[in-house]
């Protein structure tokens, strides 16, 4: 087990994920699947991914988001809507979810995903991660 890892009470690692609902202007929320290969290849998630030592929350997310989909988001805008909180076998993720409504340049896959973009209500049709599955109500709840 990587020492540098804060652990939890149970022992096992603490994994700080942050993730976004990008949500455009028509309400839709943007989904992206992850590529064979990965863990949790083909489930759905909302984009993101571990956060840096250090860095502020938003911070790590509009640089995965540039990693992941080539745009620039506004780190002021964000606004945190709920936290997933899961426990795998090897590691318990947190992760809070941040509402993300203006970026600049052009939403584009760039690590092999596939992306969808989906009304808060058609979420449950694509399978995700446990983590993120929880989201959902706090998303229609917002959006509708
Ligand atoms: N994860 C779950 N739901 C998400 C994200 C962005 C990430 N919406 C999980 C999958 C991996 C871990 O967090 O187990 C790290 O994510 P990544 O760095 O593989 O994207
Ligand atoms: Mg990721």
């Amino acid at each position: 087990m990587d020492s540098s890892q804060p652990r939890t009470g149970q022992g096992s690692r603490l994994l700080l994920v942050v993730a976004a609902a990008l949500v455009d202007a028509d309400r839709r929320i943007l989904l992206a699947r992850r590529p064979e290969g990965k863990a949790l290849a083909g489930l759905w998630e909302f984009p993101g991914g571990k956060l840096h030592p250090g860095e502020r929350p938003e911070q790590g997310l509009a640089r995965e988001l540039a990693e992941e989909l080539g745009i620039d988001a506004c780190v002021s805008c964000m606004q945190p809507l709920a936290f997933a909180s899961h426990a795998y076998e090897d590691f318990h993720l947190l992760m809070p979810l941040f509402v993300c409504r203006r970026w600049d340049g052009i939403v584009t896959p760039r690590e092999g995903q596939t992306l969808a973009w989906a009304f808060a209500r058609e979420l449950r049709k694509y399978p995700m991660p446990p983590a993120d599955a929880p989201l959902i109500d706090p998303l229609i709840a917002l959006l509708g």
